[in-house]
């Protein structure tokens, strides 16, 4: 059950998820409390919970399934901010600040940041409102006579009872914020380092892992080398099959490449009709293998179910040779493969 739900808050609507979850809990707390005031015999508190249930439940079925799709959040924030204000108040004229039910009212100062709707003024607005209510009921409840009296024991339990439940309340919320912030930043993470067509690395993750230097460490060792790998005449793919067709190659291509090499290999989509394969401690030789390899994997497979579509590709490697920046051994892989070009396509040059 819960691993459902920690899994379905990694999903799309990370934000609404997490404000879901939320309220079914507020909403829950106030159920026990019904139950707590009956048992207590306030049937004053027994009707401000209920209404209190009743606001949660409007906000979880009537609004919240209803703007799942619009995302619209600011009305619920509206509707708990002011509950949370209403019953802190509430519970503390009957009960005295001693039975702290004010506590709940601290979480105001950070509900405005979960609102994702929210303007910065609205959320400083809403955050100084919360704070000047929590002193001035600080202030006035000290030397105040609450409606009810209960006995001490009973206060005190109360008391305790509130403090532990709004502390775990304010971890578990801040816990499901931050895991449906971790799924956001992963899931933006992907989406800005992979090509959207074939869901290979992009050009901008290769650049980025270079510019670390991560594959310059060790001076005089070959720590790494790179392929260059261009489709032959894909224009006339692209002139037969049409734009659509020419993708279905390119996804074809990619997973051709990806699944001929190495796992430790980052196979990349540098441009078109263009792919960069980083591949790490390797020396010539075993570059040149690699690479034939590739070559007459992609000659012999049909790109296509429907007909017989054959497509080559050329290869051009360059080893990292020492002291040398990303961009020159890059340099030399792709004057490389402008040199396979030129020899007629369909095969592997290394620099
Ligand atoms: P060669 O490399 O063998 O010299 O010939 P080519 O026809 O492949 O050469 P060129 O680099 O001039 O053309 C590449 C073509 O790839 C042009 C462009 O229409 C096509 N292309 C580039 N990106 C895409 C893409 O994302 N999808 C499709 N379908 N085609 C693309
Ligand atoms: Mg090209
Ligand atoms: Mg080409």
């Amino acid at each position: 059950m819960l691993s459902k739900i920690l899994q379905r808050l990694k999903h799309e609507n990370f934000y609404w998820n997490m404000g879901f979850y939320a309220l079914i809990l507020a909403g829950s707390v106030h159920f026990l409390f019904i139950f707590l005031f009956i048992f207590l015999d306030i049937p004053q508190l027994v009707l401000l919970n209920i209404i209190s249930v009743g606001i949660y439940l409007y906000c979880i079925f009537g609004i919240g399934i209803k703007t799942l799709d619009r995302k619209d959040d600011s009305l619920i924030g509206w509707l708990v901010y002011f509950e949370l204000l209403g019953h802190g108040i509430i519970a503390t004229i009957f009960l005295g600040l001693e039975s702290g039910f004010q506590y709940y009212m601290y979480a105001l100062v950070l509900i405005p940041f979960f609102v994702s709707t929210y303007s910065l003024r609205v959320r400083v607005l809403r955050i100084l409102v919360a704070i000047v209510t929590i002193l001035l009921l600080e202030v006035w409840g000290r030397n105040y006579v609450p409606i009810l009296t209960l006995k001490t024991e009973i206060l005190t339990s109360i008391h305790y009872m509130n403090l532990t439940l709004f502390l775990i309340i304010v971890s578990v919320i801040s816990y499901l914020y931050t895991i449906s912030g971790n799924a956001y930043r992963d899931m933006l993470f992907e989406k800005s380092n992979s090509d959207h067509l074939t869901g290979l690395y992009n050009r901008h993750y290769v650049s980025e892992l270079f510019k670390t230097g991560l594959f310059r460490r060790k001076d005089d060792h070959n720590t790494f080398a790179l392929l260059l790998i261009d489709a032959d005449h894909f224009k006339r793919v692209n002139d037969v099959y049409g734009h659509r067709g020419g993708d279905e190659v390119l996804v074809k291509l990619a997973q051709l490449l990806k699944e001929n090499i190495r796992r430790s290999a980052i196979v990349s989509r540098w441009g078109g009709e263009e792919f960069l394969i980083v591949l790490e401690e390797i020396e010539e030789n075993e570059l040149t293998e690699v690479a034939e390899r590739l070559r007459s994997v992609v000659e012999k497979t049909p790109m296509r179910e429907e007909n017989e579509l054959y497509v080559t590709v050329t290869l051009g490697g360059a080893v990292f040779s020492g002291g040398e920046a990303f961009e020159e051994v890059f340099a030399r892989a792709d004057k490389a493969l402008y040199q396979g070009k030129q020899n007629g396509r369909n095969r592997v040059v290394i620099a």
